[in-house]
């Protein structure tokens, strides 16, 4: 199948004016990656400024520079950009930084951002920026929107061309880490770790190394029982330590740059310590040992939960669990090990608190995890630009220390000074021909990939960049798409699931309205509504959740009159009468978000339409076909909420709209 370029689809642009001297570049020092970065600057160069690049081994004539410089406050992936005397340089410690410098650079000529005779200095913030796939060995992808896998195929990796641009993609917004399977490892998946598929794992890890991205695996606890004939995968036993390490050593000495493996363990029906009356710790160091050798990592999973619940339990609380089940084991995990958390404590709702194991472990690398692929927030179908929801992540305080507390400094490494640690997003790609289904769910992609490298741009400058790239200079086209992406996520947040109270979806599939869907079933999330009103109990005197948090916001959220009105419903039981700062009541409220929403769906619909005749007509089709299906089910969202809650509460709408 062929596929697009998406935001690397360079636009002509030849009264661009060129701020070097001649058509040379010159490399001080070579190596793969810096091949990759000269070959993307002549093919930028040539596409945006119809000039043709050669190469020389005479820095003098040269007017593009790739310069080794050992500069530690910069490291491997930092670099300097600076244009003087007609000769643009780019200077990095590193290979990696010199790729992303010149990928820098081929954005300043997109963007026509000028070139400076000021050295322009960047360092990524995260040490981690990590993509998860979900992707299956079958082909398809476990909460994939945008066609099957360009990874598996049949039981069978592929390697090709799309590797390649894949890679590109990924490296050009600093990605550095790449998990291709699924956290949930089955079947055929287990054998990825097994010599059959090392050959292809190889070429692909090498074409990842060469645009700096290092190859990781989910992998299966169980496979010492699966894969070795043991009896158990008990990770206190040393037969099956040993299993595991021998694993290790024959793995890496095939992919000597295998970074390491996420790990999904009693989660979700997945196997792990659990059945041998271990902890997480002692699963996680077996495997930290084991790669430790290498240089691996163990990224485990936090999302740990009991998903066998009685809706009639008012004491047992999914929210809690993460905290639970890891905060007593802060200080037990190796160095090379890192605690993978979601950023809200139940599952990627349009709105959710920042999980309370952020600034909860004191001693323990901690990597934050997002989801770009659009689970609960439009499947992709729905425009939804996820960068700001990210972003109030990163600056939630958590007061784990007096300053340097953020969940950002968690990540970046500041709070503790540690280098293990980052971002993952659960990624929206797939094999269709526009990568991400929806053309604008490529600005969370692109998005994500420049919030990690450099966590103070705004959400607004990063759509900003990926319009242009991908649009072009049009200054409508411009302004109206940022308008769409800077409202999409609050307009998503209104027609569908008030006040954080999250999950009003059709079971399993979690797309479309179903405001019962999740209450009377075991997956421990519930609205508990009644005709009185709504909202979980997570105070002192309900599930003590908001317990988990350090002060002062463990008493902002106890306390409903400073609780955050829009996790007001996520923390406190309230009636339908509850009077709102905005003077409202908690039902009009939810009244008016929903028709508000659905016209505000409807107006992004207008915005793209007036856009007509200025965007390529397949991509303007594709996008208005979406559009027009997010307008329609936008108010099949706001019906079914309200009639659901007027029948309910039997309050009419002050406004005396139609409610069925
Ligand atoms: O939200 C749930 C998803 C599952 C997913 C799980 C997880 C990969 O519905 O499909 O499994 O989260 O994060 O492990």
């Amino acid at each position: 199948m062929g596929y697009e370029s998406a935001w690397l689809s360079y636009k002509e642009n030849h009264t661009l004016k060129i701020p070097w001297n001649g058509s040379k570049i010159y490399a001080d020092t070579w190596g793969k990656t810096i091949e990759a970065a000269v070959t993307e600057l002549q093919r930028a160069v040539k596409e945006i400024c119809g000039m043709d690049m050669g190469i020389t081994g005479q820095e003098e004539e040269a007017g593009i520079l790739l310069k080794k410089e050992q500069d530690n406050a910069l490291g491997e992936e930092g670099y300097k950009i600076q244009c003087r005397d007609g000769r643009l340089t780019v200077t990095s410690q590193g290979e990696k930084g010199l790729l992303y410098g010149s990928f820098a650079c081929i954005r300043m000529l997109q963007t026509k951002e000028e070139f400076s005779a000021e050295e322009k200095t960047e360092k990524p913030s995260a040490p981690l920026r990590m993509l998860n796939h979900w992707d299956n060995m079958d082909g398809s992808i476990e909460r994939g929107y945008s066609g099957n896998s360009f990874f598996f195929e049949d039981n069978k990796i592929l390697v090709n061309e799309r590797t390649r641009d894949y890679a590109r993609l990924a490296a050009s917004v600093g990605i550095n880490g790449v998990v291709i399977n699924n956290v949930n490892v089955k079947d055929r998946a287990t054998w990825l770790i097994d010599e059959v598929y090392q050959k292809e794992l190889q070429r692909m890890s090498e074409i990842f190394e060469t645009y700096g991205i290092q190859l990781f695996l989910s992998l299966n606890f169980a496979a010492p029982m699966e894969l070795g004939n043991l009896d158990s995968a008990d990770p206190c036993k040393e037969a099956v330590q040993q299993w595991w390490n021998d694993k290790m050593q024959e793995l890496y000495t095939r992919l000597p740059n295998l970074g390491g493996f996420l790990v999904k363990a009693d989660s979700e029906g997945r196997p792990g310590p659990f059945t041998y009356g271990r902890t997480h710790a002692d699963g996680a160091n077996m495997l930290a040992d084991a790669v430790a050798p290498y240089h691996g990592k163990i990224i485990w999973r936090c999302f740990v939960y009991n998903c066998q619940q009685d809706w009639r339990d008012r004491k047992t609380d999914r929210a809690r669990s993460g905290y639970d089940n890891f905060r007593p084991l802060d200080g037990q995990f190796r160095e090379n090990v890192i605690l993978q958390v979601k950023n809200g404590p139940m599952d990627f709702q349009v709105r959710e608190p920042v999980s309370p194991l952020f600034g909860g472990m004191e001693k323990t690398n901690e990597m934050l995890e997002v989801q770009i692929a659009q689970e609960y927030t439009g499947q992709q179908r729905h425009v939804c630009y996820l960068i700001p929801m990210f972003q109030e992540v990163l600056k939630f305080r958590t007061y784990c220390q007096e300053d340097r507390d953020t969940v950002e400094d968690i990540v970046t490494g500041k709070t503790m000074g540690n280098t293990n640690c980052g971002i993952a997003a659960v990624i929206n790609t797939g094999n269709d021909e526009n990568w991400t289904g929806h053309d604008l769910a490529a600005a969370n992609f692109f998005g994500f990939g420049r919030l990690c490298f450099n966590t103070s741009l705004s959400a607004e400058e990063i759509a900003k960049e990926w319009i242009v790239c991908t649009f072009g200079h049009d200054r409508e086209v411009q302004e109206k798409i940022l308008q769409m992406l800077m409202m999409s996520w609050k307009t998503y947040e209104k027609y569908t699931s008030p006040l954080g109270i999250g999950w009003m979806v059709n079971p399993n599939y979690h797309y479309g309205p179903n405001v019962d869907g999740y209450e009377y079933d075991r997956w421990g999330t519930y609205h508990r509504a009644d005709h009185l009103g709504m909202g979980v109990c997570r105070g002192k005197k309900g599930t003590g959740y908001a317990q988990q948090y350090r002060e002062p916001n463990a008493s902002m959220y106890e306390n409903v009159q400073t609780c955050p009105e829009e996790l007001l419903l996520f923390f406190h039981y309230v009636p339908y009468t509850y009077q709102l700062k905005t003077g409202k009541t908690m039902i009009q409220h939810i009244y008016d978000t929903h028709f508000e929403g659905a016209e505000e769906a409807a107006y992004m619909a207008d915005l793209w339409d007036s856009l007509e005749g200025k965007i390529e007509t397949k991509v303007f089709e594709r996008v208005q076909k979406r559009l027009a299906h997010q307008k329609e089910h936008a108010k099949e969202w706001r019906d079914q909420i309200n009639s659901y809650f007027y029948r309910k509460s039997m309050i009419p709408d002050e406004k005396h709209r139609t409610i069925y």
